[in-house]
């Protein structure tokens, strides 16, 4: 019982280090920056379950549609033969559009194991608990950590076909660059023949676009601004939320769809033992999504290496899943 607390104070300790040091090292470069991965605490949690039901956010609509819909053409492009498989979810979360792929597989009496990788060991028991009622035949395998780490460490544990999916528009979350290196990165991580589904939010009105992430209720803001609060609370700062001011911008040229904080004031803030000197107006650099066209998409998978295999899109034509295979 000891031993197991100082394990998991140790594990605490290990990721708020690794929290300071990326908000101190963001907010000291220029134009300063945080990072959207740390958006997702129990409040983040929640505040994106909110934005995901507003009526103008169309992304886990649209891709929803996909997997409820056109599951079938799923099925076949990630399982053309119906040999046994592993079907790794990257980011799983709730896996709310994967279970009807889960399901449709299931009852087509696939043999495939679904192995959900999560930072979040407490997601992944709901996750595995939720699964195992709804999907009683389905085998699981839950592993809890960083998504290269764990894609390794699903290799050695089966040497069956393995197909990722990263869906969600998640990989909008990296800029272009970014995006190169991770498609790169998993492509050297997987063998010849595995294959990988990426969701992909495409360029469109830009009206519609900016609305998505600019709704007058303010749950986007304050979705944003969460992050000040849970550097007060984790990092013992000061930050005042009345003094920041959420700023949304959409680039239809180049598909940046991007959030800013601005101070409304000069200030200066304190985290822990260290200060950090605002400006009026200064910005703080909170999160990029992504849009895509064809061409980026193409350009991107062949740039990682990957052959074209496939590609889906809901019924509206705003959003892709994209299959490649090593
Ligand atoms: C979870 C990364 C897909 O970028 O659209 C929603 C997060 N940010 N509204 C996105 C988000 C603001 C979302 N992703």
């Amino acid at each position: 019982m000891n031993v197991q607390l100082n394990q998991d104070s140790q594990v605490e300790n290990f990721h708020t280090d690794s929290f300071r040091f990326d908000v101190l090292e963001g907010l000291k470069s220029h134009p300063k920056k945080l990072s959207s991965k740390y958006f997702y605490d129990k409040t983040g949690d929640h505040l994106f379950q909110r934005i995901m039901a507003m009526p103008d956010y169309y992304l886990t609509k649209c891709e929803l549609d996909i997997f409820k819909n056109k599951t079938a053409d799923l099925a076949r492009l990630i399982t053309p033969d119906n040999e046994p498989f592993d079907l790794i979810e990257l980011g799983a979360g709730d896996a709310m559009k994967s279970t009807f792929l889960l399901k449709y597989l299931v009852e087509k009496g696939i043999d495939f194991t679904y192995m959900p990788i999560d930072i979040s060991g407490n997601i992944l028991s709901i996750l595995h608990e939720k699964l195992s009622n709804e999907l009683p035949n389905l085998k699981i395998t839950k592993l809890e950590g960083e998504y290269f780490e764990m894609l390794q460490k699903a290799a050695t544990l089966s040497s069956r076909r393995k197909v990722i999916l990263f869906l969600g528009s998640n990989i909008g979350n990296m800029s272009l660059e970014e995006a190169e290196s991770f498609c790169r990165a998993l492509n050297q991580n997987l063998a010849s023949d595995d294959v990988v589904l990426i969701g992909f939010d495409m360029k469109k009105n830009p009206h519609t676009i900016l609305n998505a992430y600019n709704d007058k209720e303010g749950i986007t803001a304050a979705f944003n601004l969460n992050l000040l609060t849970r550097i007060n609370t984790e990092l013992d700062a000061n930050f005042n939320l009345q003094q920041f001011q959420h700023y949304q911008t959409y680039d239809p040229v180049s598909g940046a769809c991007k959030s800013f904080l601005v101070s409304l004031t000069e200030q200066n803030i304190n985290i822990g033992n260290d200060c950090i000197s605002f400006k009026e107006n200064e910005l703080i650099d909170m999160e990029i999504s992504q849009k895509f066209s064809e061409e980026k998409i193409k350009e991107l998978g062949e740039k990682s290496g990957f052959r074209m295999i496939g590609e889906i899109k809901d019924s509206k034509k705003w959003f892709v899943d994209t299959v490649w295979q090593v």
